[in-house]
C-alpha cells in the first residue's frame, strides 16, 4: 500500500482539486472538518483581500459514500469564488483579444526562472500555479490524513513562534496542545500575548502607506501520539526527517527548515544537545529533553516530532523592487497585485497538513491494510509489541 497525492488548479481559474489514493476502505470523510481546515488556512492578521473574496469550502467528487471512503482514489475540489473575475483573462479557450503579457518578475517569486523555463513573455502563466492559493488543495488534503491519523492516535498542532523578528519562546518540552490551544484564538496564531501584541504591531506597520512592506516569521508543527519507529535509516529517501524536511520546504516561501533544535545543534556540544534515556515502571522509556523532535535516525522515537519553518517575507511588495522587464530589457520596477502583508499564521496550518500527509505516507507504508480496520488493527499489534518492551504511549 502507498499514499500518494496530487493537486492541480491555478489562483484565479475555476478550481483546485486534489487527488489521494491508498487511502484504505472505511475512514471517515468529514466534509466540516475538512472546511474547518480551509477556514483555519484563509484566516490571520496581515491577510490580502482575497480572503474576503473566498469561503473555502470543498466539494468530494469520488472515493467517498455515505461519508466513508471505499478503497478507491478521493478527488477533492474548492471553486474559486473570483473565477468571475477573471473569466477573459484565465479563459480556458482562446480569446479574440488575449489580456496584455505582464512582463516585471517579482524578485522571490517564481516569474523569472519560470518564465524562461516554460517559454513565455508573460509572467501570468507562472504566477496562476506557483500561488500561495494552491496550498488550499494541500490543507485538504492534510485534513484527510488527519483522519487516518487520528484512528491510531496521532494528532496535529501548530504556533507561530516569530513574526518579524518578535519571538515567542517555549523551551524545554512544551505542552503542545496546550500551547495550539491558545494560538487558536490569537490573531497571529502565538501561544504567548505579549509577543503576540508585538507581532501584531510589526504587520499593522508594514500596512502603514509609508511603510509598506512584507513580513515572515516561523511556524512550528508538533505531531502528539506517534509510536516509535515510524519512517527509516536504510534509504535517504525513507528518513522521516528527510521526508518532512521536503514536505515543509514544498509550501511557497518557505526557506529553511528545522527538526527539533535544529541548527541549535551546531553551536552546543553533544553532551547538551543529545537527548538522554530513562527507564521507570510507571512511564517506561522517557527523555528529559526533546532536542531531536522525535527523530533519531530517520525514525520516530516516540517523543513528539517537532519541526520548524521559516517563510520569507511574500515576495509581491506594495513598494515593488528594482527589475527588468523581460521584453525590452529596460530597468522597472517589479510587477504588483493583491497580496498578503503577512500570512505565517496561514503557513502554519498548511505546515500542519504537510506534516499530515508525510505521517499519513509513512504509517500507511509501516502499517498498511485495505481498510481502515485492518490498518488500525495493524498498528495497534505493533504498539502492542513495543509496548511489551517497556515504551509507553505518552499520556495526553
Ligand atoms: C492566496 C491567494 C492569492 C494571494 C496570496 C495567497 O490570491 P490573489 O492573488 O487573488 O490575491 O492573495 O498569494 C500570494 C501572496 C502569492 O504570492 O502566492 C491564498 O489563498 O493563500
Amino acid at each position: 500500500m502507498l499514499l500518494r497525492f496530487l493537486t492541480a488548479g491555478e489562483s484565479h481559474g475555476p478550481a483546485l482539486s486534489a487527488v489521494v489514493e491508498g487511502l484504505p476502505s472505511n475512514l471517515p470523510i468529514d466534509v466540516d472538518a475538512i472546511n474547518l481546515q480551509l477556514r483555519r488556512r484563509q484566516g490571520g492578521y496581515g491577510r490580502g483581500a482575497r480572503q474576503q473574496i473566498e469561503t473555502d469550502t470543498v466539494e468530494i467528487l469520488t472515493g467517498v459514500r455515505y461519508g466513508l471512503t471505499m478503497g478507491g482514489p478521493v478527488t477533492m475540489l474548492i471553486r474559486n469564488r473570483d473565477w468571475e473575475n477573471w473569466l477573459q483573462r484565465m479563459s480556458i479557450s482562446p480569446v479574440e483579444e488575449p489580456a496584455p503579457p505582464i512582463t516585471q518578475p517579482r524578485p522571490g517569486h517564481a516569474d523569472f526562472p519560470g518564465m524562461l523555463k516554460y517559454n513565455t513573455d508573460d509572467l501570468r502563466p507562472i504566477l496562476e500555479r506557483s500561488s500561495a492559493r494552491n496550498t488550499t488543495a494541500l490543507v485538504a488534503l492534510g485534513a484527510v490524513c488527519r483522519s487516518l491519523l487520528s484512528s491510531i492516535g496521532i494528532e496535529i498542532v501548530s504556533h507561530v513562534v516569530m513574526i518579524g523578528g518578535v519571538w515567542a519562546e517555549f523551551p524545554g518540552k512544551p505542552d503542545y496542545l496546550a500551547l495550539a490551544q491558545i494560538a487558536e484564538g490569537s490573531p497571529v496564531r502565538c501561544a504567548n500575548p505579549d509577543a503576540a501584541t508585538k507581532m501584531v504591531a510589526a504587520i499593522d506597520h508594514c500596512m502603514q502607506e509609508t511603510t509598506r512592506d512584507t513580513l515572515g516569521g516561523v511556524f512550528e508543527v508538533a505531531a502528539i501520539g506517534c509510536p516509535p519507529g515510524l519512517g527509516s535509516y536504510a534509504q535517504w529517501d525513507r528518513k522521516l526527517d528527510s521526508k518532512l524536511a521536503a514536505s515543509l520546504m514544498s509550501i511557497q516561501a518557505i526557506k529553511g527548515v528545522e527538526v527539533g533544535l535544529g541548527f541549535g545543534v551546531a553551536e552546543i556540544p553533544g553532551s547538551q544537545v543529545h537527548d538522554e534515556l530513562f527507564f521507570g515502571t510507571v512511564d517506561g522509556f522517557t527523555r528529559g529533553t526533546n532536542n531531536a523532535g522525535g527523530i533519531e535516525g530517520g525514525m520516530t522515537n516516540g517523543e513528539p516530532v517537532v519541526v520548524r519553518a521559516a517563510m520569507k517575507p511574500l515576495s509581491t511588495l506594495p513598494t515593488p523592487l528594482a527589475s527588468v522587464d523581460m521584453k525590452t530589457r529596460q530597468p522597472v520596477k517589479a510587477h504588483f497585485e493583491r497580496s498578503d502583508v503577512c500570512a505565517v499564521p496561514a503557513a502554519a496550518v498548511i505546515g500542519e497538513a504537510m506534516v499530515a500527509l508525510t505521517l499519513a505516507e509513512v504509517a500507511v507504508e509501516k502499517f498498511g491494510g485495505d481498510s481502515v480496520q485492518e490498518f488500525k488493527r495493524n498498528a495497534s499489534t505493533y504498539i502492542e509489541s513495543v509496548m511489551s518492551r517497556g515504551w509507553q504511549p505518552p499520556v495526553k
